[in-house]
Order: C-alpha cells, then sequence, then structure tokens
C-alpha cells in the first residue's frame, strides 16, 4: 500500500489533499520534525533530505511535494494535463516549479526571518517579505484572469498553491489585509476549500498530534545551522 510520511506543514497538506481528492488508500506515516524522527535513519532511506512529505509506491519512492503531485496525477491520469496537451502540460510544469523554487522557500523563509531568526534580522527579513510578496503578486496577477492556475480546470497546481495559501496571513505576518491585498488568491483559496476533499484533507491532518514547543531540541533538529554560531 502506498504509504504517506508528513506533518502538518503546508507542503504535506498538497500531498494530503491529492490523495483525498484521489480517493486513494494509504498508510498515513507522522513524522515529527521537532523530535528530530526525520532524522532516523529508516526516514533518511525514503527522503535523504530529512523533510516531509515523502511517499512509497510500492518500489518506487518520490519526496519533494511537486514531484509527489506530479507522480500520483501522472499515475491517476487526473488533475494534470497529459504531456501529448503540449501547451497545457508547459503550464502546469511552469507553475509547478514556480511553487516548488519560489512560493515555497521565500514564503517559509519570510516566517523563519519574522518569527525566529535573532536580531539584528532587518536585511535577510526585508528581502524573504519582499521575495514572498513579489512571488504570490506573481500569482494574484496570474488569478485576476484566470478561474484556476490552469485555466477553467482545477489541477494539482491549485493544489500545491492551497498548501500555502491556507496559511498566507501568518506567512506574510500581515493577518486580516492579507486578503484586501490577493483577493483572487483568496477566491481560489475559498474554491478549493469548498471541495470535500479539502475538507477530509484538514480533518486528516486534525487526527495527528505533532510536537509544537520550539524548545531547545526542536531548534536542535529544526535549525541545525545554529550550531555553527555556537561551536563546543
Ligand atoms: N521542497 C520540499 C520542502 C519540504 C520541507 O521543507 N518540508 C518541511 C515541512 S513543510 C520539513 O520537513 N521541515 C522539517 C525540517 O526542515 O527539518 C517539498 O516541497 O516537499
Amino acid at each position: 500500500m502506498l504509504k504517506f510520511f508528513f506533518n502538518a506543514a503546508p507542503n504535506p497538506m498538497k500531498i494530503a489533499l491529492l490523495l483525498e481528492e484521489l480517493g486513494l488508500a494509504f498508510e498515513a506515516v507522522p513524522v515529527d520534525t521537532r523530535k528530530g524522527e526525520q532524522f532516523a535513519p529508516d526516514f533518511l532511506a525514503v527522503n535523504p533530505n530529512a523533510k516531509v512529505p515523502a511517499i512509497t509506491d510500492g518500489e518506487t519512492t518520490v519526496f519533494d511535494s511537486n514531484a509527489i503531485l506530479l507522480y500520483l496525477a501522472d499515475r491517476e491520469q487526473k488533475f494534470i494535463p497529459h504531456v501529448t496537451q503540449a501547451k497545457e502540460r508547459g503550464a502546469a510544469l511552469s507553475w509547478l516549479m514556480f511553487i516548488a523554487s519560489g512560493i515555497g522557500p521565500f514564503s517559509g523563509q519570510s516566517v523563519h526571518f519574522r518569527q525566529v531568526a535573532p536580531e539584528p534580522k532587518a536585511y535577510a527579513l526585508n528581502r524573504y517579505d519582499f521575495e514572498a510578496h513579489r512571488h504570490w503578486t506573481v500569482l494574484e496577477k496570474h488569478l485576476s484572469q484566470h478561474t484556476y492556475m490552469l485555466g477553467e480546470h482545477y489541477s494539482i497546481v491549485d493544489m500545491a498553491l492551497w498548501g500555502w495559501a491556507r496559511l498566507l496571513p501568518f506567512v506574510l505576518g500581515t493577518g486580516d489585509a492579507t486578503w484586501t491585498q490577493y483577493p483572487h488568491t483568496k477566491r481560489l483559496l475559498d474554491l478549493v476549500n469548498a471541495r470535500s476533499a479539502a475538507q477530509r484533507a484538514e480533518a486528516f491532518k486534525a487526527k495527528y498530534t505533532f510536537k509544537t514547543e520550539m524548545d531547545a531540541e526542536a531548534k536542535k533538529f529544526m535549525f541545525p545551522q545554529n550550531e555553527r554560531l555556537n561551536p563546543s
């Protein structure tokens, strides 16, 4: 059976949504990253990058959220244009990579520098906050002209976006004002949230408890780079 390695963060939630949309049976394997479970040898054999999500599907292993979306959508021939539809497929791949390499990393670093980084951080926070907004603005402009990311059809690109858009007020630190600035992103978020699969994905997440304290142990696992600042 397909195994889904996950926690409650934005990237695993994209996969939870697609699994629900596809109605696939799977074994859920929680990985509590604040307890360091991503560094367990069994998990590193699945994802040498020590991050969630990842899946195993028989002999096949896939890690990185948008790679998993693409793999499952291709496998099921759903929610993704076929390779023979070159124009639509090109758009799908472009937006998937844009979300994977732009939206995700800049949003994640923006949260990190706003919430966690020690002072001085003005330069880094400004850079990541600027880039996060710039990327979300590209999507917002696109969505001002299209119902879904690929036009009229709901796809894995919308699912990739949903993972992060659910948390946008927190990600950008802009609270309620977020949706005045990004109304079309909110419209898409509402469209996806209204789907029963999205509600099942949120209910799936709610069944699991992950460590929430960002104590010294969690920081050691989540921010190993800090060890270099305090060599013993
Ligand atoms: N590019 C990866 C990023 C995965 C990622 O950063 N996952 C986070 C949760 S959203 C994680 O595992 N964090 C734990 C850690 O950094 O140790 C993807 O899209 O799946």
